[in-house]
């Protein structure tokens, strides 16, 4: 019968930059795991398919590389949203060129649902011609989401003309009148794309705006208790017909990020080993962002003047800016004792569970908030693109698990101290890690049995995996 022997052919189609393409991984490995008589395809560029963690050859999830649109001899500005802009230029080709190739080489075995980045809005099209389900996952807060999706709404009301104008634009217009979102959202606080701006990139989230009610569920990387209003509003809205929180990914797959090939090889755990309960601050500004060299300098300087120990985590394309002396004076390179450890990538998701670690100063990137909630580490953020801001201010304003930045920057050293010193320090700082540790224990019982994550992932599984309709 029918049903029986359905097995499908589900294409997984990743956005190759910042952590995207990880965490729609994990969710596929996942799936993949719990249906094992279907066939996974997964969609991303060499480089980025490189980078991931793949289950062994013989497993159901196969990855294919599709075009970066980068052209030939390409010199990059130095943009971190250039390669994005190229990229979305080369969609939705480059994707169904390559599904095409999926489907040949897996004996015609024809697609039966298309998961993918929420952004490719259009690949709901894609998806009404051969009529399956279009399942995106958004990788960040369902708070974003929202605000995304209600861009028009907030781009009538907020009316950016006059308020420029005016330049009344930063101040005291709270984000209240958008369905859902937490009152303490400022207009200063909601990614910028919300705003406007015709780049790709924008117009890419705009439209997904719109294409999103053709989703048949909406999954995102976070849980249901952690964004109440939101995710109820989500669930009983009619922006699109299923709302499907399935996280924290780092709780169920201890490998979401990108880059997991790399685990821990500078040695953090080892460094870590025997300091104080919540004494060391943890430093991340994700893959997109470095900040500028004055608040590298801000944070490097409270850092030596309040001598908490530190572990790092910089690029090594931008040691370079880190003030001159500082890895000597902190003796780095060679010491177990030493004041701090700077490293090229550090096992992110062990040490936000390690008990020593007590702060963690991140740009607030999705899933570094993620990972920060359910090791229950209290964050201090300097947010700079896309939703960060939206992040940030939830972690500060919304759920108390974070102190916020003096002038929002780091190149105030007094200010940066004065956060240092009120995670680690004070007791507003244990009531924050109070509170994150209350988070913790709410993810803990979203993904287990019968918590709304893991009921959220069943609904998820017989969506993707349920045979075409006739
Ligand atoms: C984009 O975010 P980023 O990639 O800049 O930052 P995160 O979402 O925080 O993800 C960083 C991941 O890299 C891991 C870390 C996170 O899973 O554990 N990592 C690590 O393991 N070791 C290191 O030394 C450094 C990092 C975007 F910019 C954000 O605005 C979005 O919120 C995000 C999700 O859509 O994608």
């Amino acid at each position: 019968d029918h049903h029986h022997h359905h097995h499908p052919h589900v294409v997984v189609a990743a956005f190759p930059h910042g952590t995207h393409a990880g965490p729609l991984l994990s969710l596929t490995r996942r799936l993949a795991a719990a249906a094992p008589n279907a066939t996974f395809s997964f969609f991303s560029t060499s480089k980025s398919n490189a980078s991931l963690n793949f289950p062994a050859a013989a497993t159901n999830v196969t990855p294919y590389d599709v075009d970066d649109g980068v052209p030939p001899n390409h010199v990059f500005s130095g943009h971190p949203l250039e390669p994005v802009e190229l990229f979305i230029k080369a969609t939705p080709h480059n994707f169904t060129k390559a599904f095409q190739e999926a489907v040949s080489r897996n004996n015609n075995k024809k697609i039966s649902c298309i998961m993918s980045d929420a952004f490719f809005w259009f690949l709901a099209e894609v998806a009404a011609d051969i009529n399956v389900p279009w399942v995106p996952l958004w990788t960040a807060a369902s708070t974003s989401l929202s605000l995304h999706l209600y861009t028009d709404l907030i781009r009538q009301t907020i009316a950016p003309d006059d308020a420029a104008a005016t330049g009344k634009m930063e101040e005291s217009l709270f984000m209240s009148f958008v369905p859902g979102v937490p009152s303490a959202l400022r207009l200063q606080d909601i990614p910028a794309e919300v705003i406007g701006g015709d780049h790709a990139f924008p117009a890419m989230l705009h439209k997904m705006s719109h294409f999103i009610a053709r989703a048949t569920a909406v999954t995102v990387n976070s849980f249901d208790d952690l964004e109440p209003s939101v995710t109820q509003h989500l669930k009983s809205s009619n922006l699109f017909p299923t709302f499907l929180p399935v996280g924290p990914f780092n709780l169920i797959d201890s490998s979401p990020s990108n880059n997991n090939l790399l685990h821990d090889p500078h040695a953090c755990l080892h460094w870590l080993a025997g300091r104080e309960p919540a004494s060391v601050a943890y430093i991340s500004f994700g893959t997109v962002m470095t900040p500028p060299p004055p608040e590298l300098a801000g944070l490097a300087e409270a850092l030596e003047a309040i001598g908490a120990p530190f572990i790092w985590s910089i690029p090594d394309r931008a040691k370079h800016n880190l003030p001159q002396g500082f890895l000597e004076r902190i003796g780095s390179t060679s010491d177990d004792r030493s004041q701090g450890k700077v490293v090229s990538w550090a096992p992110q998701v062990e040490l936000l569970s390690h008990e020593a670690v007590g702060v963690f100063v991140s740009h607030g990137g999705w899933n570094s908030v993620m990972e920060s909630v359910s090791g229950g580490v209290p964050l201090i953020c300097r947010p700079f693109l896309g939703d960060q801001r939206t992040n940030a201010r939830l972690v500060s304003h919304v759920w108390g698990i974070g102190a916020d930045l003096k002038d929002g920057r780091l190149s105030n050293k007094e200010g940066v101290m004065e956060a240092l010193e009120r995670v680690l320090k004070s007791e507003e700082g244990k009531l924050m890690r109070a509170k994150i540790k209350s988070l913790k224990e709410l993810a803990k019982k979203a993904v287990s049995p019968d918590g709304t994550s893991a009921n959220n992932f069943s609904q998820l599984f017989n969506i993707v995996t349920s045979p075409p309709s006739p």
